[in-house]
């Protein structure tokens, strides 16, 4: 994506898409990380002349690096289950107390500090370790560092003093050498090395440090206009919650599994990992990719309230047959599974927004901050019914919009960082389209179907 800044608003342009295909090999699901670097070498081509760079992606992977600076082994996908059953034998070692209070951190499976752990035989060859944005930045600069906002979904980042947790490294055995010095976003992150300049034509182009966690950017591109607000950052996961001016780390947040992330200027993103639209997705891959316009038209219309879904059951997290899984555990619940793919999606897009507002509901007690309107960002934004479920739901006015949110907080950072730009939030909403959504609807159905997901 490009971006330009004018005197009132941004305006952005899509000028490359790339598919991200994980590839599976010898029974491990990998990313494919040197099309992706392929993909943003011909992206930085076509882009023509730039100020600067910005690099964002998803959370918790990492590549390796040997003395040598080369990369050890091809990145893997967290998906992989290479870490199944690895958190819980590091929990009950350590303590769930123990690392919650240093990393405050939700507790999820794919957490670098458990890929880590299953990763034994990668680690004693690191020299270096690099999330996956720190690792394209290295790869197009030769610059070396860890950027804040990604450390802190490792599980090994300490929220209290925003530094590296140390001593859990070494309780954990660790090497805390292979962890590069931290970055804040908006600080400088080298120049394209001369064979990358010479490849895209552009010289002399500064990478500058960005929220690289996709949802950190996301979350900095919110458009409100008050403190008062919560988010749904919607892709393929949904990333529900409120900023905050620093972490909750008590044991009832711990309880309710609520995770502390690194947002931009030293915010916490106090928020929950919902499953999100990767349900969707799954099923639509399932039945072969059909439109999803007419599909969701279909699910409109469909009986509501029929089966509903836990979207967080552990069952749904690796990729395979969706609807067949979606059918097993309303079977194990004590449901009639839904029948047809219209069915299938009003479960899926209803279940959502039954996590939405559990998550919601779990942030505002938890953090005591008070939530007068969602936003929801992302590719989720465009979906108008879970949009409207998600207010008839939570009983709140829901601003849907912008799509590009994590594209747009990535640029803003780089472009404040320059000067060119003072208040992100602000020019957003001068800059996008927003839809408004008003809770309509049934409320006592809706607070019915909440007690009965959560009988499961
Ligand atoms: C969303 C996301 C999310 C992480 C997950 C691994 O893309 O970054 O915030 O938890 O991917």
């Amino acid at each position: 994506m490009t971006a330009r800044i004018h005197a009132d608003r941004v305006e952005l342009s899509e000028v490359h898409r790339f598919a991200n295909r994980p590839v599976r090999a010898a029974g491990t699901l990998h990313w494919d990380i040197l099309s992706l670097y392929q993909g943003i070498l011909d992206g930085l081509r076509k882009a023509g002349p730039v100020g600067s760079i910005g690099i964002d992606s998803w959370a918790v992977d990492y590549g390796l690096l040997d003395s040598s600076g080369r990369l050890i082994g091809n990145p893997v996908h967290y998906r992989d289950d290479r870490s199944s059953g690895v958190m819980e034998r590091v929990v009950a070692e350590v303590g769930a107390s123990a690392m919650y209070e240093v990393s405050g951190l939700q507790f999820l499976p794919f957490n670098t500090v458990y890929q880590l752990m299953a990763d034994r035989g990668s680690l004693e060859r690191a020299e270096t370790l690099l999330m996956i944005p720190d690792l394209l930045t290295y790869w197009l600069t030769a610059s070396i560092g860890a950027e804040v906002t990604n450390a802190s979904t490792t599980g090994l980042y300490d929220v209290r003093t925003g530094d590296w947790a140390r001593p859990l490294m070494s309780r954990l055995g660790i090497p805390d050498t292979i962890f590069p010095p931290l970055r804040r976003p908006g600080s400088p992150a080298g120049t394209l090395r001369p064979g990358v300049a010479t490849e895209t034509g552009l010289t002399s182009v500064p990478v500058i440090a960005v929220a690289s966690h996709d949802t950190a950017s996301a979350v900095a591109a919110v458009p409100a206009a008050g403190p008062r607000f919560a988010y749904i950052s919607s892709g393929t996961w949904s990333l529900v919650g409120v900023e905050l001016p620093a972490p909750v780390l008590t044991d009832e947040s711990r309880t309710a599994n609520f995770t502390n992330e690194a947002g931009l200027d030293g915010t916490t993103r106090y928020l929950r990992n919902v499953m999100g639209l990767w349900i969707l997705q799954e099923c639509l891959r399932a039945w072969g990719d059909p439109e999803l316009s007419g599909l969701l038209a279909a699910a409109e219309r469909a009986r509501p309230f029929g089966a509903l879904i836990d979207p967080d059951h552990p069952s749904f997290l690796p990729p395979g047959d969706m609807p067949g899984r979606i059918a097993a555990y309303c079977e194990r619940t004590g449901q009639r599974a839904p029948s047809g793919p219209a069915e299938v999606v009003r479960c899926v897009l209803e279940s959502l927004a039954l996590a939405y507002r559990r998550a919601l509901g779990d942030a505002v007690r938890l953090s005591g901050h008070d939530v007068k309107v969602i936003h929801i960002v992302g590719g989720g934004a465009r979906n108008a019914l879970l949009c409207q479920m998600t207010a008839d739901a939570t009983g709140l006015p829901v601003q849907a919009g912008p799509v590009e949110a994590a594209a747009l907080g990535n640029a803003l950072v780089q472009a404040r960082a320059q000067g060119l730009v003072s208040d992100i939030r602000e020019l957003v909403r001068r800059s996008e389209p927003i839809t408004a959504y008003e809770p309509s609807g049934d409320q006592t159905a809706w607070s019915a179907a909440a007690g009965r997901l959560s009988g499961h």
